[in-house]
């Protein structure tokens, strides 16, 4: 039996909670096409008769421009600590560039084995692919390209991994996917549906606040109610929509999600509030959950 822990490292957007969830084959972390969509660390558990990897999923490598973004920061680098190996993503299918190079070089100067993986392969021209090997090949680091979307590569991605992981018995129980709570996974179902309706600065300005969480005594409904909270009065407005058709139009889509993840009826009721400068105020981080660890 071999087990273990892996860091899922890399730039915002390289697919890295794509590939936690792909690999782990549950959803256990939100996806989008905006940069920064994880904010936190969040572990994925893959359990099998001979293996179990812990897979640390981590807010991509950014520049940090507000209290928020640097206690993402400090996610990720806290992530590097105690773990068996890195996996370092890369998005290379526009090529790569002088601050890939840089990053890969920094990882290396990690204390564990380090693999780089190159993602989105799906979208990327064989030729161009072969020349970024090629271009990588000065950096002495292991190379696994895979398609997280198409389950391109994925076997041999988990060989590699277990090639570094010590043996040891089981890390976790047989049925622990995630080490996060229902009531994390349901606001950040919220939180992915926002990210995926509406642009530029409003999705990354939101929070999400579950002021209750219960099923019913009948077992078969949740009373879900939460605030979307947002930074500015003008943002509120976009979040509404016109008579409240946006709100109304985004609920009912993470209702659905909600309802898949929780094998149940949902009955979801939001309210959207502003908060001032949230995302600056190591008071409101805190009050939303940032920066003090699992919950
Ligand atoms: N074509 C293609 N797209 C992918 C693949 N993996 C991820 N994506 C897309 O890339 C975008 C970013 O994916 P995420 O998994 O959220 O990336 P991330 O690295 O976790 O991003 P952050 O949490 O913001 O750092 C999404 O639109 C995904 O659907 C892949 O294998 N192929
Ligand atoms: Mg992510």
């Amino acid at each position: 039996m071999r087990s273990g822990y892996v860091a899922v490292i890399g730039r915002a957007n390289a697919g890295k909670s794509t590939l936690v969830n792909v690999l782990v084959g549950e959803k256990v972390a939100i996806v989008s096409p905006k940069p920064q969509t994880t904010r936190d660390r969040i572990m994925g558990v893959l359990t099998c008769e001979d293996y179990q990897i812990a897979f640390i999923d981590t807010p991509g490598i950014y520049k940090a421009d507000n209290l928020l973004n640097s206690v993402m920061q400090k996610a990720t680098t806290d992530a590097l600590g105690d773990v068996d190996m890195i996996l370092f993503l890369l998005d290379a299918h526009n090529g790569v560039s002088e601050k890939d190079i840089a990053l890969i070089k920094k990882m290396k100067g990690q204390k564990v084995p380090v693999v780089l993986v190159l993602t989105k392969i799906d979208i990327m021209p064989e030729n161009l692919l072969i020349s970024c090997i090629k271009q990588l090949a000065d950096e002495d680091i292991e190379i696994v390209p895979v398609s997280a979307r198409k389950g391109k590569n994925l076997n041999e991605l988990k060989k590699v991994i277990l090639k570094y992981l010590p043996e040891g018995d089981k890390l976790f129980e047989q049925d622990i996917i995630s080490d996060r709570s229902e009531k994390f996974m349901i606001s950040e179902i919220m939180r992915e549906k926002i990210l995926l309706k509406f642009q530029k600065e409003i999705p990354h300005g939101v929070a999400i606040i579950i002021n209750e969480f219960s099923l019913r005594e009948n077992g078969k409904v949740y009373d879900i109610n939460l605030d979307i909270v947002c930074e500015k009065p003008n943002h509120k407005a976009i979040l509404v929509g016109k008579g409240g058709s946006a709100i109304k139009e985004v609920s009912s889509f993470a209702r659905a999600d909600m309802e898949k993840f929780l094998g149940r009826k949902v009955f979801l009721t939001t309210y959207v509030k502003v908060e001032e400068d949230w995302r600056n105020s190591a008071f409101l981080l805190k009050e939303h959950g940032y920066g003090k660890g699992n919950t």
